[in-house]
């Protein structure tokens, strides 16, 4: 007999409970959409001061997510969302969505599975016969088939296939737009078995307007890591396409229009480098599937070479200090610390590796950031004195500022593009050296 007899009338009525492991950017808001939905949703996080947070309605993280405050606020009221510590409710529920990190290690980029193998392996000790146990983090290919199956078996009180369902669903989520994006973005529903996968379209139907395609789990880890791994070697193709036009003394804007004037062509946008938490991450996460004996090449190259862009921007900084009498150490000021423009996200922002880089290089660097609380001195005060200036996020405030107006409380006229904010042309005019990223330097 199926294991989803009357899942479908249970979602139509919504009488299926559901609980999220794992109550972070992703958790949270997927959380506070079921229960808008109409289910009874639980939430279980390890920290207790973030459940105390959240059961006061308030949002545990940083960041301008429209509606997930006031969102959180009335499910919390009405109780249709509960967050706890309590494993145990894991036993109360159909099914059970976990979105816990999954990151890769520094050193050698392998996955860390610490925060997943303990939230499966408490599922495995809680989960009712019958649980659906979905995944949402983005995982290795071959994880579920793989380790978080065995997990969840180990105990032996469950069998996948049996006692127990499991899929992944991977989240398609951005900063700042986290409930429009879950709502809007097509998602991948892939199951252990057909029945699995189909039962999960009809969960996140409830919840996604967009396609939702069923498809085998490995498809769906696939589908995820390879979307993020193909715009890191998209990204890093752009990048590398920026150093040449550097070199020959072309513009990298007016190269990359041409070229995608060309049927099927769509070359990205240089810059920093590759912050976030996802593209950066992600393309190791694929490379993890690979074959010991086979691994991959493009895509272990992308990263080293979108990694390699904050030194090449230092490296302008000190192109462009060339020559000068400098008394003690150069200063610099980086405008931007987002790793995205607009954006006050600083996970993995390249404008930190590009600091270290000028530190290594004996620079005295200060840091803007209009979002970055931390970082909002006056912009005027923190360029006073400096030597250059690099723009390491096209913030939309950067494209109005006074550079003629700025230039007499500069040491020195250096300026560092590194996301075609300035014309440097204009700058030029200005008295300013100007070094931009795929802008020659005798441009
Ligand atoms: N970046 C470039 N050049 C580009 C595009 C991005 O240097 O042409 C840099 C950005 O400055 C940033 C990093 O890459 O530092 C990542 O930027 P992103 O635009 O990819 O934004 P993310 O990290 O928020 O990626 C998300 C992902 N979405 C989901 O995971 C659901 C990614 O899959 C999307 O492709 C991306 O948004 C998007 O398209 O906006």
């Amino acid at each position: 007999m199926s294991r989803f007899v009357d899942f479908e009338a249970r979602v139509a009525t919504r009488s299926l409970r559901i609980a999220m492991v794992g109550l972070g950017y992703v958790g949270l808001p997927a959380a506070c959409a079921f229960a808008r939905a109409g289910f009874r949703v639980t939430g279980l996080e390890l920290r207790a001061d973030r459940v105390a947070t959240i059961m006061r309605g308030v949002v545990p993280f940083e960041g301008d997510e429209p509606g997930l405050d006031a969102l959180l606020a009335e499910v919390v009221k009405n109780g249709t969302f509960v967050a706890t510590t309590d494993a145990a409710k894991l036993g109360e529920v159909d099914v059970i969505l976990v979105a816990v990190e999954t990151p890769v290690e520094a050193t050698d980029h392998r996955p860390r599975y610490v925060a997943l193998e303990a939230a499966v392996r408490s599922i495995a000790a809680h989960a009712a016969t019958g649980a659906l146990v979905i995944i949402e983090s983005t995982i290795a290919p071959g994880t579920l088939r793989g380790r978080v199956r065995a997990w969840l078996e180990e105990r032996g009180r469950h069998r996948v296939g049996e006692t127990l369902s499991l899929g992944h669903c991977p989240e398609r989520v951005m900063p700042g737009k986290l409930l429009q994006n879950l709502r809007t973005m097509s998602r991948v529903c892939g199951g252990e078995d057909v029945e699995t996968a189909n039962a999960m379209v009809t969960l996140y139907r409830a919840v996604v307007e967009a396609d939702l395609d069923a498809a085998s789990s490995v498809a769906a880890e696939l589908t995820k890591t390879g979307e993020n791994a193909f715009r890191d070697v998209n990204i890093a193709f752009a990048n590398e396409l920026a150093r040449i036009c550097e070199a020959a003394g072309a513009d990298f804007l007016e190269v990359r229009r041409l070229i995608n004037k060309s049927p099927g062509r769509n070359v990205l946008m240089a810059g920093t480098g590759v912050g976030g938490h996802c593209i950066p991450k992600d393309p190791w996460l694929l490379a993890a599937a690979a074959p010991i004996d086979a691994p991959l090449e493009l895509v272990p190259a992308a990263r080293r070479s979108n990694d390699a862009m904050p030194r090449h921007l230092a490296s302008l900084v000190l192109d462009g200090l060339r020559g000068l009498a400098i008394d003690g150490a150069p200063r610099v000021l980086v405008l931007g610390h987002a790793y995205l423009e607009d954006s006050d996200d600083e996970r993995n922002s390249p404008s930190e590796a590009l600091a270290a880089a000028l530190v290594a290089l004996g620079c005295e660097v200060r840091v803007h950031d209009p979002h970055v609380p931390r970082f909002q001195g006056e912009l005027r005060a923190l360029a006073n004195d400096v030597d250059a200036i690099v723009i390491a996020v096209a913030h939309r405030a950067y494209r109005s500022i006074d550079w003629s107006a700025l230039a007499p409380g500069l040491r020195h006229r250096v300026i560092v593009d590194g996301r075609f904010v300035i014309d440097p042309d204009a700058l030029r005019s200005l008295g300013y050296t100007v070094r931009a990223l795929g802008r020659g330097p005798h441009r």
